[in-house]
């Protein structure tokens, strides 16, 4: 304001005396004249661009060097400090006014290392929040450069991943190998920005609708009165939602299958599940489902093996990617792709492509490999990296899209939304592990743990106060493309017609599973909903087996003790899908677990004679003798104590394994396992596990006599007699076909 009396002003305020904001407070010093409103303002030069605008170096938000050892990111210096760098002498002792006297509020570093602690956990997943990860790369093979522009597609470009893999209704706490579907999500960090791949070990899911999500995850959580069971779905109020809500009993199938208890993470198939759109440089688009197919083989544990594994060992499939990615057994995964052409019904042999209860037979789409996943790193902090991590089917890259799957299009909305509350606010995407390898430059700002100093005064466009910048790129230079597809109809809550077919898929998979896959079906089925107490939902459900299969419904009927309902439906019978049977086949043995059981008297060199035979077949010997320590010169891996049948793919005895005197805890012979012959019980325990499992065995000579014949029939398929090396030939070919089901 121009004065226009020619007193001398007063401080601060106008001519009435009032202060005016902004105005500095500095009583008895006269204020300077102020600026005149005439005088022009001058534009002052644009900013140079930032250094993310220059290209795609790798540089964090904060200009920390992206690609510089973690632990620089993190701690650093030799000294113990305070969050703020002061250096500490004393972590140990609060201040306190006399060493028997209270404790003094002043003591700042107590406060802050209680407070810091008492704020350690963030809110878990809603869902998967059990999970381990690890880190890798993928190559691209070039053959889905002719479908997709993608950049990471393009022949022989290294992309480097992250995997996170996870149950789905257990909380972080909760054992790994519960019956349940596995989350298998892939973070691609692309040149072109973040590419996520959010999919499960089953290639189909329980909702065509992701409006019905809460409900579905409701009913399949602990009941809400107790909260129990922890992780499991045999309980009332699931199978009371799936058997009303028959859209679920396809996916519900395939739970019940070998799929929902998988022998480790590396054994898994994963499903994309949902059909996505890609789109070429031409402008030509597709559909396409993707597939990833473990080199390690599909195998399952046995329900027997699942449930002893989760007091054995309830970290089992997290310890199991870890320890195999830490001896360099590193897991690996094809990508392949489905292709569909994309047709205005976007069906595929009848199949509706946007319906994720429906899968795709790969008899009549063949899945072609596009690209190889290597996990070769495990994770240096778990919270940092595998808590932190967020996956978000919406993130993109040129060159793919979504279709108009209603359950996709839920999805798309949810995984921004679940992350405000989980890790704190809109800012995930600065946590070093979310953080893109391309540039970013997206004109979002504050918030809260923003870790970002944007430069620039310009947070908008368009803009001139800051260059221009950032710019909006063409096509030509790698813009995202929304695929321009024809949107019409009325606003409906409806879904099409073919959503309405429940049946016709899971008869298809039924009839797909051979003869020992069929058995554990039956015997799921008939464990969980025993599990339920309300009768009517058992029937329910038995209603709902009628119409997949007549066999099936019948035992699991005389097995609850129930009539067998009749089907309301006609009974297809589909023609098969070898594809979706895990039976069969032959796999890599690298880093299998083959367990050597040595007595006390046995001679050392033999048991190294049959671990260096494992060894040099690439599987991992585990030495187990009645104690721990060392045997010859031989580490010892596990006592009798310590030994599982669970963690082993196979043994070999290669000694007496005698009791020793204080071999038979009183609590032992009470629990009935009794000495048989000359071995340990605990030994008699275990090789009758591994036989029941349908693992191979190997016994070596002269131990015929031992009283292991009374737990392992010697002529048995899968159990091999002989020298050390004839034994560990013998069971390396046996595992790698896996199981001996035909032991029966
Ligand atoms: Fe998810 N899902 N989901 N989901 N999902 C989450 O995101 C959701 C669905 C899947 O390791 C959440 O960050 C809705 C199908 C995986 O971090 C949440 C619907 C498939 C993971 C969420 C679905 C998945 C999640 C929980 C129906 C297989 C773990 C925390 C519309 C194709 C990712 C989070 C990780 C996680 C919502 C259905 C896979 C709440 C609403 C179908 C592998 O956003």
């Amino acid at each position: 304001s121009n004065s226009r009396s020619s007193e001398p002003r007063r401080t601060g305020g106008d001519s009435a005396g009032r202060r005016k904001t902004g105005d500095a407070v500095v009583p008895g010093v006269p204020a300077s004249e102020p600026p005149s409103l005439a005088e022009p303002t001058k534009a002052r030069d644009p900013l140079p661009p930032k250094a993310d605008q220059q290209g795609p170096a790798n540089v964090s938000p904060t200009g920390a060097d992206y690609n510089a050892p973690p632990e620089t990111n993190a701690q650093q210096g030799r000294y113990l400090t305070t969050s703020t760098g002061v250096r500490l002498g004393d972590t140990d002792h609060s201040l306190k006014a006399g060493p028997r006297g209270p404790v003094l509020l002043q003591d700042h570093h107590l406060r802050e290392k209680i407070t810091h602690f008492d704020h350690e956990r963030i809110p878990e997943r809603v869902v998967h929040a059990r999970g381990a990860a690890a880190h890798g790369t993928f190559v691209a093979n070039g053959a889905a450069a002719g479908i997709s522009k993608a950049g990471f597609l393009a022949k022989g470009v290294e992309t480097p991943v992250f995997v996170r893999f996870s149950t789905v209704l257990g909380s972080r706490g909760s054992a790994d190998t519960v019956r349940d579907t596995r989350g298998f999500a892939t973070k691609f960090y692309t040149d072109e920005g973040i590419y996520d791949l959010v999919g499960n070990n089953i290639p189909v899911f329980f909702i065509q609708d992701g409006i019905k999500f809460p409900d579905l995850i409701h009913a399949g959580k602990p009941q809400p009165d107790r909260e129990i069971p922890q992780a499991q779905s045999a309980h009332d109020t699931f199978w009371d939602f799936v058997s009303l809500h028959t859209e679920a009993q396809h996916h519900t199938l395939w739970n019940m299958s070998d799929r929902a208890l998988p022998a480790s993470f590396r054994t898994m198939e994963g499903f994309g599940l949902h059909t996505f759109r890609m789109i070429n440089d031409a402008g030509e688009t597709c559909l396409v489902k993707f597939h990833w197919k473990p080199r390690q083989g599909v195998h399952s544990q046995t329900w027997e093996e699942a449930q002893l594994t989760q007091g054995l060992d309830p970290d089992f499939h997290r310890r199991d990617l870890a320890d195999a990615i830490e001896a360099g057994v590193y897991p690996v995964w094809d990508l392949g792709v489905q292709v569909m052409p994309d047709n205005d019904e976007q069906t595929f042999s009848g199949i509706d492509l946007l319906d994720p209860t429906k899968l795709v037979p790969e008899e009549l789409a063949e899945v072609q490999i596009i690209g190889t996943m290597t996990l070769n790193r495990n994770p240096i902090n778990y919270f940092a990296e595998t808590e932190q991590v967020m996956f978000n089917p919406g993130h993109l890259v040129p060159g793919i899209d979504v279709t108009n799957d209603p359950l996709l299009q839920a999805r798309l909305f949810s995984y921004i939304d679940t992350q405000l509350s989980r890790l704190g606010g809109p800012n995930f995407s600065q946590l070093p592990i979310n953080r893109p390898h391309a540039a970013v430059n997206d004109l979002l700002r504050d918030g809260s743990h923003q870790d970002a100093v944007p430069g620039g005064v310009a947070a908008y466009r368009p803009n001139s106060l800051d260059g221009g910048c950032p710019f909006t790129a063409s096509t030509a230079e790698g813009a995202f493309i929304d695929i321009p597809t024809e949107v019409h109809g009325a606003k409906v809550r409806e879904l099409s017609e073919s959503f309405e077919d429940h049946y016709t898929q899971c008869r298809l998979f039924y009839a797909s599973l051979g003869e020992v896959e069929k058995q554990h079906v039956i015997a799921a089925y008939t464990f969980e909903l025993a599990k339920c107490y309300e009768e009517n939902i058992k029937l329910r459900q038995l209603g709902c087996l009628a119409n997949i299969d007549a066999e099936l419904c019948q035992q699991v009927a005389a097995g609850l003790g129930l009539p067998a309902p009749k089907p309301t439906e006609k009974l297809t019978t589909p023609e098969p899908s070898p594809a979706l049977s895990q039976l069969g086949g032959r796999w890599p043995v690298a880093g299998r677990r083959v367990g050597v059981v040595v007595g006390a008297d046995t001679d050392p060199t033999v048991a190294a004679a049959v671990a260096d035979a494992v060894r040099s077949a690439g599987m991992l010997p585990l030495l187990i003798a009645p104690t721990g320590g060392t045997f010859g010169k031989q580490a010892i891996q596990r006592s009798y104590l310590t030994a599982a049948s669970v963690e082993l793919d196979a043994a070999v005895l290669a000694g007496l394994a005698a009791p020793a005197d204080d071999a038979f805890p009183a609590r032992d012979s009470k629990a009935g396992h009794q000495p048989a012959g000359q071995l340990d019980p605990r030994v008699v325990k275990l090789f009758g596990e591994l036989f029941r499992q349908a693992k191979p065995i190997g016994v070596l000579d002269g131990l015929d006599d031992s009283g292991i014949a009374d737990v392992v029939d010697l002529g048995a398929p899968g159990v091999a007699t002989g020298s050390a090396s004839a034994v560990v030939d013998e069971l390396t070919e046996l595992l790698a076909q896996h199981r001996m089901w035909q032991r029966g």
